[in-house]
């Protein structure tokens, strides 16, 4: 199955690497074939190389959108070496045959990136590039195709290890690469195209990403796992830059997003804010004059919980703030952007990741988000649903005070990014107590209630953190019970969609327990 290299052809946009490899393939004896610009560079280096255009008889036209579709150039791809059928029709057309395809194409990605406008997007769709590699791929029984300029050397150290051949092995691995390749770029071009026409509702869309690292291992150690970036380029944890402390995980990815697509739903020109997150839950999210309050105040919530914990900062990191994090152990924290003085202090701790983004995330980006179940994939807008003080509806004798108001708010932006079933207790701008995740919304405010307590006693405090709170549910009471419990630990107003059949009987226990609430007409569910 070994298949000697004698003829390849080279058309690539990004020359990273490229005279090296000319030279490395001239000095093994390969010939070479070469569309405009990449023939160009490799002349300029000393090398010898034929044009395409006089291997097909035709010059590259309309502004390069022709070039390489022509028989000459894909007959020499898809011939069967070994078909006498195939062998005739190269001898009677004169195809050569090709044996290595090095292409890497017009970066679409990169206009995408930069914002470039429709008719140069346009422009930036390569049909040539893919088609050669699609047709050397198929023919991968006897045809190299190498599409990522990562792969060269191993190109290289296959042809030594064979003299001068590479295996069948080897080829079905460069095929499958490249079919990823071309799949990933295709589905860029539909993802942009969804967003360029206004196409919202998430039919019919591709997969488009890029791997950007491969990780250690998934959520568990035996599960293997990667990271792709989506060509958005969005503010987020996947475009973050890295300063230092160890690569991150798997789990340190999702909690980091978890983090930072929480606190941007706080905005920094109102006020400084904070999350603290572990398990993709929050254990801790405030408001506050300063950053540094912010945190102080996130993290007296659950002291317990955001030991080891992701911190994400609304404002760019201080040196107050680095300070204060750094008395305990934090896997993580986020910001759009940081001091000087706070990156000397974070580098006392060489473990500590700090991640610096030039901005946040947009939480009312349209964004389609995917989750796999058995034989298929479900496919949604994410939830970028925002309730305002206009939108709420207070349905309680008594209405809630401006302060309430505010914590409410803020306990329903918390709740939006808390596994449902989710309860969350606010007090001045921080939460006091999260339930998340459980099967009944009675556990879930027990669970809520039960962490309030805990760390009042923790604090020295006498009475449960959540006395005189404001309470979020994500999704209505269905029975009066859940909301009687928020009461008990000491909420005094609510906030919850409303909508349940029994609506009537759950107001009329609030007016009871002397409770304001107020319906959004909105859920958050958050599986
Ligand atoms: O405009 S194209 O779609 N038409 C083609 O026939 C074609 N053939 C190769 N673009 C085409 N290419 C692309 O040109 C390659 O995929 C590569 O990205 C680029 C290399 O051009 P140059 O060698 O002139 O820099």
């Amino acid at each position: 199955d070994l298949h000697p290299v004698r003829r390849a052809l080279l058309s690539v946009s990004d020359k990273t690497g490229l005279i090296e490899l000319g030279q490395a393939l001239t000095a093994r004896g390969v010939e070479l074939l070469s569309t405009g610009g990449t023939a160009k560079a490799l002349r300029e280096a000393g090398l010898e190389v034929k044009d395409v255009s006089d291997v097909t008889g035709f010059p590259e036209m309309m502004d390069g959108r022709v070039k390489t579709l022509h028989p000459m150039v894909h007959g020499g791809l898809l011939a069967l070496r070994d078909n006498d059928a195939h062998v005739a029709a190269m001898n009677e057309h004169g195809i050569g045959a090709i044996d290595l395809l090095v292409v890497n194409l017009y970066p679409f990605e990169a206009a995408l990136a930069r914002g470039a406008g429709y008719d140069e997007m346009i422009e930036n769709i390569d049909i040539g590039g893919p088609a050669m590699i699609r047709a050397a791929s198929k023919n991968h029984l006897f045809v190299n195709v190498v599409t990522d300029v990562e792969d060269y050397d191993a190109l290289l150290t296959e042809l030594d290890a064979n003299d001068g051949q590479t295996s069948y092995a080897f080829r079905q691995r460069l095929s499958q690469i490249a079919y990823a390749r071309t799949a990933a770029y295709d589905a860029a071009v539909s993802t942009w195209m969804a967003g360029a026409i206004g196409e919202e509702t998430p039919r019919r869309r591709a997969f488009a990403g890029e791997v950007k690292q491969t990780l250690r291992y998934g959520e568990n150690s035996h599960q293997k796992a990667a990271f792709y970036t989506d060509g958005s380029n969005r503010p987020g944890v996947a475009t973050a830059v890295q300063l230092q402390g160890k690569e991150l995980s798997y789990n340190n990815i999702n909690d980091t997003d978890a983090a930072y697509e929480l606190v941007a739903e706080f905005d920094p020109a109102e006020s400084a804010a904070v999350a603290i997150i572990k398990h993709a839950n929050p254990c801790g999210v405030a408001k506050g004059a300063s950053l540094v309050e912010a945190y102080q105040k996130a993290f007296d919530c659950d002291r317990t919980s955001a030991f080891g914990g992701i911190v994400a900062l609304n404002q760019p990191l201080d040196a107050a703030t680095a300070a204060k994090i750094v008395e305990i152990f934090t896997e993580v924290v986020i910001a759009p952007g940081a001091s000087d003085e706070a990156k000397e202090i974070f580098a006392a701790k060489k473990n500590l990741r700090l991640l610096l983004t030039d901005a946040l995330p947009d939480p009312r980006a349209p964004i389609t988000a995917y989750k796999q179940v058995a034989g298929g994939v479900l496919v949604q807008d994410k939830d970028v649903g925002y309730v305002g003080l206009d939108d709420l509806k207070v349905v309680t004798k008594k209405a809630p005070t401006d302060e309430q108001l505010q914590d409410l708010l803020f306990a329903w932006k918390v709740a939006k990014h808390v596994k449902s079933n989710a309860i969350v207790y606010v007090k001045d701008n921080a939460t006091v107590g999260v339930g998340a995740g459980q099967m009944s919304r009675l556990d879930s405010a027990n669970v809520a209630a039960a962490k309030a307590g805990r760390m009042a006693a923790e604090l020295g405090l006498d009475e449960s953190l959540a006395k005189g709170s404001a309470v979020a549910s994500d999704a209505f009471f269905p029975f009066a019970d859940g909301l009687l419990e928020a009461a008990a630990a000491g909420g005094t107003c609510v906030i919850q969609p409303g909508g349940s059949m029994r609506d009537d009987e759950v107001i009329a226990a609030a007016d009871e327990a002397g409770l304001a609430m107020v319906f959004t007409g909105m859920r958050h569910f958050r599986h």
